[in-house]
Protein backbone atom coordinates (compact mmCIF):
# COMPACT_ATOMS: atom_id res chain seq x y z
CA UNK A 1 0.00 0.00 0.00
CA UNK A 2 2.98 2.45 0.77
CA UNK A 3 4.15 1.90 -2.74
CA UNK A 4 1.12 2.97 -4.39
CA UNK A 5 1.14 6.09 -2.14
CA UNK A 6 4.22 7.19 -4.40
CA UNK A 7 3.77 6.47 -7.59
CA UNK A 8 5.52 7.43 -10.92
CA UNK A 9 4.66 10.47 -11.72
CA UNK A 10 5.24 11.78 -7.89
CA UNK A 11 9.00 10.10 -8.36
CA UNK A 12 9.09 12.77 -11.20
CA UNK A 13 7.56 15.51 -9.82
CA UNK A 14 9.91 15.39 -6.92
CA UNK A 15 12.82 15.34 -9.10
CA UNK A 16 11.31 18.80 -10.84
CA UNK A 17 11.04 20.49 -7.56
CA UNK A 18 14.73 19.13 -6.88
CA UNK A 19 16.25 20.62 -10.20
CA UNK A 20 13.75 23.64 -9.99
CA UNK A 21 15.11 24.72 -6.38
CA UNK A 22 18.22 25.49 -7.02
CA UNK A 23 16.90 28.86 -8.87
CA UNK A 24 14.21 29.57 -5.71
CA UNK A 25 15.76 31.94 -3.08
CA UNK A 26 12.80 31.25 -0.59
CA UNK A 27 10.36 27.91 0.01
CA UNK A 28 7.05 28.60 1.14
CA UNK A 29 6.07 24.97 2.99
CA UNK A 30 2.67 24.60 3.03
CA UNK A 31 1.10 22.53 5.32
CA UNK A 32 -3.11 21.69 6.35
CA UNK A 33 -3.24 22.91 9.38
CA UNK A 34 -5.12 19.64 10.71
CA UNK A 35 -1.56 18.07 10.20
CA UNK A 36 1.01 20.12 11.18
CA UNK A 37 3.11 17.07 11.24
CA UNK A 38 1.49 14.48 8.84
CA UNK A 39 1.33 16.56 6.12
CA UNK A 40 4.96 17.75 6.34
CA UNK A 41 7.33 16.15 4.01
CA UNK A 42 10.65 14.27 6.02
CA UNK A 43 12.28 14.65 3.11
CA UNK A 44 12.24 18.68 2.35
CA UNK A 45 15.00 19.18 5.31
CA UNK A 46 17.50 17.73 3.03
CA UNK A 47 16.60 18.79 -0.36
CA UNK A 48 16.71 22.31 0.60
CA UNK A 49 19.68 22.42 2.35
CA UNK A 50 20.14 25.96 3.90
CA UNK A 51 17.95 27.96 2.09
CA UNK A 52 15.44 30.41 3.29
CA UNK A 53 12.16 28.56 4.40
CA UNK A 54 8.51 29.38 5.89
CA UNK A 55 6.00 27.24 6.79
CA UNK A 56 2.19 27.67 6.58
CA UNK A 57 -0.31 26.43 7.76
CA UNK A 58 -3.18 26.59 5.42
CA UNK A 59 -6.99 25.69 6.09
CA UNK A 60 -6.77 26.97 9.66
CA UNK A 61 -10.32 27.90 9.41
CA UNK A 62 -10.98 23.77 9.63
CA UNK A 63 -8.34 23.46 12.32
CA UNK A 64 -8.70 23.27 16.00
CA UNK A 65 -7.52 27.22 16.81
CA UNK A 66 -5.29 26.04 20.33
CA UNK A 67 -3.79 23.53 18.33
CA UNK A 68 -2.64 25.61 15.35
CA UNK A 69 -1.31 28.27 17.32
CA UNK A 70 0.84 25.12 19.52
CA UNK A 71 1.87 23.85 16.26
CA UNK A 72 3.30 27.76 15.06
CA UNK A 73 5.06 27.73 18.53
CA UNK A 74 6.27 23.91 18.27
CA UNK A 75 8.23 25.25 14.85
CA UNK A 76 8.94 28.91 15.76
CA UNK A 77 11.00 27.17 18.25
CA UNK A 78 12.87 25.37 15.34
CA UNK A 79 13.19 29.08 14.04
CA UNK A 80 11.36 28.53 11.05
CA UNK A 81 8.86 31.04 10.60
CA UNK A 82 4.85 29.75 10.36
CA UNK A 83 2.14 31.53 9.39
CA UNK A 84 -1.18 30.04 10.10
CA UNK A 85 -3.78 31.04 6.97
CA UNK A 86 -7.23 30.53 6.02
CA UNK A 87 -6.42 31.14 2.73
CA UNK A 88 -9.61 30.41 1.61
CA UNK A 89 -11.45 33.53 3.24
CA UNK A 90 -8.72 35.50 3.68
CA UNK A 91 -9.15 38.54 1.27
CA UNK A 92 -5.68 40.54 2.01
CA UNK A 93 -2.82 38.45 2.14
CA UNK A 94 -0.35 41.62 2.19
CA UNK A 95 1.42 40.77 5.25
CA UNK A 96 2.12 37.69 5.13
CA UNK A 97 3.69 38.15 1.44
CA UNK A 98 6.05 41.18 3.16
CA UNK A 99 7.08 38.76 6.14
CA UNK A 100 8.03 36.18 3.22
CA UNK A 101 10.18 38.72 1.15
CA UNK A 102 12.09 40.07 4.58
CA UNK A 103 13.12 35.98 5.37
CA UNK A 104 15.37 37.15 1.83
CA UNK A 105 15.83 40.54 2.49
CA UNK A 106 19.39 40.64 3.27
CA UNK A 107 19.85 38.90 0.13
CA UNK A 108 17.88 41.86 -1.90
CA UNK A 109 19.90 44.32 -0.13
CA UNK A 110 23.22 42.64 -1.75
CA UNK A 111 21.80 42.73 -4.97
CA UNK A 112 20.85 46.55 -4.29
CA UNK A 113 24.44 47.41 -3.44
CA UNK A 114 26.00 45.62 -6.30
CA UNK A 115 23.24 48.05 -8.34
CA UNK A 116 20.65 45.64 -9.65
CA UNK A 117 17.39 47.09 -9.85
CA UNK A 118 14.10 45.59 -9.46
CA UNK A 119 15.20 42.45 -8.35
CA UNK A 120 12.19 40.00 -8.90
CA UNK A 121 12.47 37.10 -5.32
CA UNK A 122 11.81 33.79 -7.16
CA UNK A 123 9.69 31.48 -4.57
CA UNK A 124 8.49 28.15 -4.82
CA UNK A 125 5.04 26.48 -3.13
CA UNK A 126 5.64 23.01 -2.19
CA UNK A 127 3.67 21.06 -0.46
CA UNK A 128 1.81 17.76 -0.27
CA UNK A 129 -1.62 17.31 -2.53
CA UNK A 130 -4.75 19.13 -1.67
CA UNK A 131 -3.18 21.48 0.75
CA UNK A 132 -4.11 24.60 -0.86
CA UNK A 133 -0.75 26.07 -2.56
CA UNK A 134 -2.67 26.77 -6.22
CA UNK A 135 -5.55 29.29 -3.87
CA UNK A 136 -2.89 30.83 -1.69
CA UNK A 137 -1.03 31.63 -4.93
CA UNK A 138 -4.09 33.13 -6.62
CA UNK A 139 -4.76 35.00 -3.39
CA UNK A 140 -0.96 36.25 -3.78
CA UNK A 141 -1.44 37.28 -7.51
CA UNK A 142 -5.22 38.74 -6.77
CA UNK A 143 -6.46 36.65 -9.47
CA UNK A 144 -7.83 32.85 -10.32
CA UNK A 145 -4.33 31.87 -12.27
CA UNK A 146 -3.55 28.30 -11.09
CA UNK A 147 -6.18 25.61 -11.26
CA UNK A 148 -7.97 24.09 -7.75
CA UNK A 149 -9.92 21.52 -6.62
CA UNK A 150 -11.52 19.91 -4.02
CA UNK A 151 -9.21 16.71 -4.76
CA UNK A 152 -5.44 15.65 -4.95
CA UNK A 153 -3.53 15.60 -7.93
CA UNK A 154 -5.14 19.12 -9.66
CA UNK A 155 -1.66 21.17 -10.50
CA UNK A 156 -0.11 18.72 -13.12
CA UNK A 157 2.73 21.35 -13.78
CA UNK A 158 4.92 24.02 -12.74
CA UNK A 159 3.97 27.21 -13.11
CA UNK A 160 5.62 30.42 -12.69
CA UNK A 161 3.20 32.73 -10.73
CA UNK A 162 3.52 36.76 -11.08
CA UNK A 163 2.42 38.76 -7.76
CA UNK A 164 2.31 42.53 -7.81
CA UNK A 165 4.79 42.11 -4.96
CA UNK A 166 8.04 42.08 -6.25
CA UNK A 167 7.76 37.88 -6.09
CA UNK A 168 7.32 35.35 -8.35
CA UNK A 169 6.29 31.99 -7.28
CA UNK A 170 6.74 28.91 -8.59
CA UNK A 171 3.21 26.77 -8.04
CA UNK A 172 4.19 22.77 -8.19
CA UNK A 173 1.75 19.65 -7.81
CA UNK A 174 1.60 18.44 -4.79
CA UNK A 175 4.15 15.48 -3.94
CA UNK A 176 3.23 12.72 -1.43
CA UNK A 177 6.94 11.55 0.29
CA UNK A 178 7.37 8.04 1.08
CA UNK A 179 6.68 8.46 4.41
CA UNK A 180 3.35 6.90 4.78
CA UNK A 181 4.77 3.25 6.15
CA UNK A 182 2.72 4.93 9.29
CA UNK A 183 -0.62 3.42 8.81
CA UNK A 184 -2.05 6.27 10.97
CA UNK A 185 -0.23 8.82 8.45
CA UNK A 186 -1.79 7.40 6.22
CA UNK A 187 -5.23 7.12 7.75
CA UNK A 188 -4.78 10.81 8.30
CA UNK A 189 -4.08 12.28 4.77
CA UNK A 190 -6.76 10.21 3.76
CA UNK A 191 -9.17 11.32 5.98
CA UNK A 192 -8.29 15.27 5.01
CA UNK A 193 -8.63 14.13 1.12
CA UNK A 194 -4.68 14.60 0.24
CA UNK A 195 -5.06 11.22 -0.83
CA UNK A 196 -7.06 9.91 -3.49
CA UNK A 197 -10.17 7.99 -2.20
CA UNK A 198 -9.89 5.08 -4.49
CA UNK A 199 -6.55 3.53 -2.85
CA UNK A 200 -7.99 2.98 0.76
CA UNK A 201 -11.13 1.83 2.08
CA UNK A 202 -13.74 4.11 3.63
CA UNK A 203 -14.57 2.07 6.84
CA UNK A 204 -10.80 1.79 8.07
CA UNK A 205 -10.52 5.32 7.58
CA UNK A 206 -13.97 5.84 9.30
CA UNK A 207 -13.12 3.68 12.46
CA UNK A 208 -9.53 5.59 12.26
CA UNK A 209 -11.48 8.98 12.78
CA UNK A 210 -14.08 7.28 15.23
CA UNK A 211 -11.20 6.70 17.86
CA UNK A 212 -9.17 9.76 17.40
CA UNK A 213 -12.41 12.00 18.07
CA UNK A 214 -13.76 9.74 20.76
CA UNK A 215 -10.32 10.34 22.34
CA UNK A 216 -9.51 13.98 21.46
CA UNK A 217 -13.23 15.45 19.95
CA UNK A 218 -16.20 13.34 22.26
CA UNK A 219 -18.06 16.32 22.53
CA UNK A 220 -18.23 16.83 19.12
CA UNK A 221 -18.77 13.46 17.71
CA UNK A 222 -22.02 13.30 20.36
CA UNK A 223 -23.48 16.76 19.00
CA UNK A 224 -23.31 15.79 15.36
CA UNK A 225 -24.34 12.42 15.53
CA UNK A 226 -26.87 12.78 19.03
CA UNK A 227 -24.67 9.80 20.30
CA UNK A 228 -25.06 9.52 24.72
CA UNK A 229 -22.37 9.00 26.36
CA UNK A 230 -23.26 5.24 26.79
CA UNK A 231 -22.61 5.23 23.30
CA UNK A 232 -19.44 6.36 23.22
CA UNK A 233 -18.66 3.14 24.95
CA UNK A 234 -19.22 1.00 22.10
CA UNK A 235 -16.26 -0.46 20.91
CA UNK A 236 -15.33 1.56 17.17
CA UNK A 237 -17.04 -1.23 15.17
CA UNK A 238 -20.10 -1.18 17.07
CA UNK A 239 -19.91 2.28 17.11
CA UNK A 240 -19.58 2.44 13.23
CA UNK A 241 -22.63 0.28 13.43
CA UNK A 242 -24.97 1.74 15.87
CA UNK A 243 -24.47 5.23 13.68
CA UNK A 244 -24.90 2.79 10.27
CA UNK A 245 -28.90 2.19 11.93
CA UNK A 246 -29.16 5.54 13.12
CA UNK A 247 -28.43 7.59 10.03
CA UNK A 248 -31.15 4.35 8.22
CA UNK A 249 -28.34 3.14 6.34
CA UNK A 250 -29.61 -0.43 7.46
CA UNK A 251 -26.51 -2.50 7.51
CA UNK A 252 -24.81 -0.32 4.87
CA UNK A 253 -21.50 0.42 7.00
CA UNK A 254 -19.39 1.89 3.72
CA UNK A 255 -21.93 4.45 3.35
CA UNK A 256 -21.78 5.40 6.97
CA UNK A 257 -18.25 5.56 6.56
CA UNK A 258 -18.26 7.51 3.36
CA UNK A 259 -20.83 10.34 5.42
CA UNK A 260 -18.49 10.51 8.26
CA UNK A 261 -15.46 10.94 6.24
CA UNK A 262 -17.31 13.83 4.18
CA UNK A 263 -19.05 15.89 6.84
CA UNK A 264 -15.12 15.64 8.95
CA UNK A 265 -14.09 16.98 5.76
CA UNK A 266 -16.25 19.38 5.66
CA UNK A 267 -16.22 20.70 9.02
CA UNK A 268 -19.81 19.52 9.83
CA UNK A 269 -18.20 18.25 13.38
CA UNK A 270 -16.39 20.79 14.24
CA UNK A 271 -12.87 21.94 13.91
CA UNK A 272 -10.29 19.37 14.75
CA UNK A 273 -6.51 18.83 14.53
CA UNK A 274 -5.31 15.25 13.87
CA UNK A 275 -1.88 15.46 14.88
CA UNK A 276 -1.17 15.89 18.47
CA UNK A 277 2.32 17.34 19.99
CA UNK A 278 3.06 14.93 22.15
CA UNK A 279 2.81 11.91 19.70
CA UNK A 280 5.36 13.47 17.33
CA UNK A 281 7.94 14.60 20.57
CA UNK A 282 7.62 10.62 21.58
CA UNK A 283 8.18 9.78 17.73
CA UNK A 284 11.27 11.19 17.94
CA UNK A 285 12.44 10.45 20.64
N1 LIG B 1 -11.57 25.47 4.07
C1 LIG B 1 -10.50 25.78 3.34
N2 LIG B 1 -10.35 25.26 2.12
C2 LIG B 1 -9.25 25.62 1.42
C3 LIG B 1 -8.26 26.51 1.92
N3 LIG B 1 -7.29 26.65 0.98
C4 LIG B 1 -7.66 25.88 -0.06
N4 LIG B 1 -8.84 25.25 0.20
C5 LIG B 1 -9.57 24.32 -0.66
O1 LIG B 1 -8.78 23.13 -0.76
C6 LIG B 1 -8.94 22.54 -2.05
C7 LIG B 1 -7.59 22.30 -2.67
O2 LIG B 1 -7.01 23.54 -3.02
P1 LIG B 1 -5.86 23.65 -4.12
O3 LIG B 1 -5.33 25.06 -4.05
O4 LIG B 1 -6.30 23.14 -5.42
O5 LIG B 1 -4.77 22.66 -3.49
P2 LIG B 1 -3.33 22.28 -4.06
O6 LIG B 1 -2.43 22.14 -2.88
O7 LIG B 1 -2.91 23.22 -5.11
O8 LIG B 1 -3.64 20.83 -4.65
P3 LIG B 1 -2.83 19.99 -5.80
O9 LIG B 1 -2.61 20.89 -6.96
O10 LIG B 1 -3.78 18.88 -6.12
O11 LIG B 1 -1.58 19.51 -5.15
C8 LIG B 1 -9.84 23.50 -2.85
O12 LIG B 1 -11.17 23.00 -2.79
C9 LIG B 1 -9.71 24.81 -2.09
O13 LIG B 1 -10.85 25.63 -2.20
C10 LIG B 1 -8.46 27.06 3.23
O14 LIG B 1 -7.66 27.83 3.77
N5 LIG B 1 -9.60 26.65 3.88
MG1 LIG C 1 -2.49 22.92 -7.07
Amino acid sequence: MALQWFPGHMNKAKNQVQERLKLVDVVIEIVDARLPYSSRNPMLDSIINNKKRVVILNKADLADEKMSKKWQEYFQKQDISTYIVDSKHANNMNSLINNIKKEVQAKIDKYKKAGVKNYRIKAMCIGIPNVGKSTILNRFAGKNIAVTGNKPGVTKNQNWIKTNYDIDIIDTPGILWPKIDDQAVGLKLALTGAIKDSIFHADDVALFALDYFKKHYSEKLKKAYQVSDSGLELDNPDLLLFLTKKMGFKDDFDRMSEKLMQDIRKGVLGKYTLDQIEEVDDAVN
